[in-house]
């Protein structure tokens, strides 16, 4: 399946401490995209520095590094068909204030700094990078699902 993607996604502190990852895993689950690895975690400063390292610099950074080390989060990987796309767009806009009724954000949340969920970007090479850093090339499952002829053609 050549346009099968990997793509990363976090529920935030804020999402682990309102139990809501079951809520956001749910959704992504429904729409037909593929868990292929899960963890529970405490982020290090070393690796949220990583993760934010485009963010150095603006105004909202040093915040932002302290709010996905405020607690711990769940950071899984989903595969599917343009899944990267699929993911942002159930994700929503940045701004849950600004987030369509209907993605997690604009149903779940209402503060940009508390926005329960990070996804890869459809930036070239966001999602491959992301994944690589922080499953490396062993922490991912390859399974065949049962349910794929249902879902794809
Ligand atoms: P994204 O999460 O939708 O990809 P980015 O622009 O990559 O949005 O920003 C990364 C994260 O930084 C956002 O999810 C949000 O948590 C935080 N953030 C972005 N802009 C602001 C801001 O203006 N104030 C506070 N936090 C922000
Ligand atoms: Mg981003």
């Amino acid at each position: 399946m050549a346009d099968t993607e990997r793509t990363l996604i976090i529920v935030k502190p804020d999402g682990v401490q309102r139990g809501l990852v079951g809520e956001i895993l749910g959704r992504l689950e429904r729409r037909g995209l593929k868990l292929v690895a899960l963890q529970f975690k405490q982020v290090e400063r070393q690796l949220a520095e990583e993760h934010y390292a485009e963010h150095q610099g603006k105004p909202f950074y040093d915040g932002l590094v302290s709010y996905i080390m405020s607690g711990p989060v769940v950071v899984g990987v989903f595969e599917g068909v343009a899944a990267v796309a699929t993911v942002r767009s159930s994700v929503g806009a940045t701004n849950p204030a600004k987030a369509a009724p209907g993605t997690i954000r604009g149903d779940l949340g209402i503060e940009i700094g508390r926005n329960l969920i990070h996804a890869s970007d459809e930036q070239p090479g966001s999602a491959k990078r992301e994944v690589a850093l922080w499953f490396g090339q062993g922490g991912q499952l390859d399974w065949s699902r049962d349910s794929d002829r249902w879902i794809r053609e």
